[in-house]
């Protein structure tokens, strides 16, 4: 059996990272001090600390990475945006959604710019929570979806306008087909088998890369706030109730398509074998996960249009492709964006979303149809 990830856990820190992090502290709590400090989660991008404040108890401190975010406090501004709207429209009526609290640093902003024009904020920690790398029962499928639904629907009256873009060209498929095509062209290092392969994958879908912004342009689909980045251990569970309790991780909130929430979130969460798997012939998309998440989705949102749900199949299929693009362009320029482990890791990531693409694609009758299912 999969284990949850305790989002306490994590590697202790050495001093210097201890000093920094206390530093930072200190811009948000007068006559506090931090008692015990850990690395959080699993992100692939931002650094996200537990910590325990003598006084104050367990808060969450985050550094946004300023090599993915160009401007940093806009990212903040956003999340300070939605959560406020998140906690203003909840009021009690909606079981089971718990938003986090943004605690204000001492100067009233909802960030703090250090001396080396990092920014920091601090989150309230939610209690008792854990995330999961991958899905163990249809429970938490259902759950997750009545999560996304939650989301998507108290934020519909959100007007999108509102929202900085946090990071341009963030699911601009055609874009990131493009840098793909540069970076292939600029790299002259080693061809083994597994790079050729995917290389191959990718070319032979290049032209598949419009087709979301083209069912936006026919009116099939509109621009709304989005998560961005939804994928299954952006989701906190209770460890008590097993129940979903809050989406986490907001950096990416935006403008943009519901398809980018809904794919991204079902590629994550009905590949079982998750993104690292230690054999790719487990790779594959389980369709019975699909089915209830779809089912939770369906109870949270007022609305769920025919022709968003006709787009669901393509949402599925272009967001593993967009990933497995992301992952091997990276690979091809030396690894910049992505936070790796080794220099192959993300030719292995790139390799994990392109087997589930090949998946995806054989089932695609079946995912229509469990997407076209009243219930
Ligand atoms: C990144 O930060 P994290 O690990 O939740 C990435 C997502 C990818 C994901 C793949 C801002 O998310 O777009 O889907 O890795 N976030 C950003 O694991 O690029
Ligand atoms: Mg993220």
């Amino acid at each position: 059996m999969d284990v949850g990830v305790p989002i306490h856990s994590g590697e202790n820190l050495g001093l210097e990272k201890q000093t920094e992090i206390a530093t930072a502290l200190e811009s948000f709590f007068t006559a506090d001090s931090p008692q015990l400090i850990r690395r959080l989660g699993e992100g692939n991008i931002n650094d996200t600390y537990f910590i325990e404040l003598e006084k104050r108890g367990a808060v969450v401190l985050q550094k946004i990475n300023a090599d993915v975010f160009p401007d940093p406090i806009k990212v903040a501004e956003n999340v300070n945006l939605v959560t406020s709207h998140l906690k203003a429209k909840q009021s009690g009526s909606i079981q089971n959604f718990t938003t986090f609290t943004i605690y204000p640093a001492i100067n009233g902003e909802c960030y703090h710019l250090d001396s080396e024009n990092s920014v920091w904020r601090v989150l309230s920690y939610i209690e008792n929570s854990v995330t999961f790398r991958r899905v163990q029962s249809a429970h938490q499928a259902f759950e997750s979806g009545r999560m996304l639904g939650c989301f998507h629907h108290l934020l519909d009256d959100l007007d999108p306008a509102l929202l900085h873009n946090p990071l341009p060209g963030f699911h601009n498929l055609p874009e990131y087909c493009s840098h793909y095509q540069h970076a292939r062209a600029a790299y002259h290092g080693f061809l083994s088998t597994d790079l050729l392969y995917c290389c191959g994958e990718v070319e032979a879908r290049l032209e598949d890369a419009w087709l979301l912004e083209k069912a936006h342009q026919r009116g099939e689909t509109v621009y709304r706030v989005i998560h961005g980045d939804p994928k299954f251990d952006n989701i906190l569970f209770d460890q008590t109730t097993n129940m979903a309790v809050a989406m986490i991780d907001l950096d990416t909130v935006s403008s943009g398509l519901l398809q980018y929430d809904l794919g991204d979130c079902l590629r994550s969460l009905c590949n079982r074998a998750g993104e690292q798997p230690e054999d790719y012939d487990d790779v594959c998309f389980d369709v019975d996960i699909c089915r209830e998440f779809l089912k939770g989705y369906k109870t949270s949102v007022a609305i769920f249009p025919r022709s968003e749900q006709a787009l669901l199949y393509h949402a599925i299929r272009l967001l593993t492709y967009e990933l497995a693009v992301r992952f091997l362009s990276d690979y091809l320029v030396g690894n910049r964006y992505f936070k790796v482990s080794d220099d192959e890791e993300n030719l292995r990531r790139a390799l994990t979303q392109i087997k589930l693409l090949n998946d995806i694609e054989g089932q695609q009758v079946g995912i229509e149809a469990i997407a076209s299912s009243p219930s």
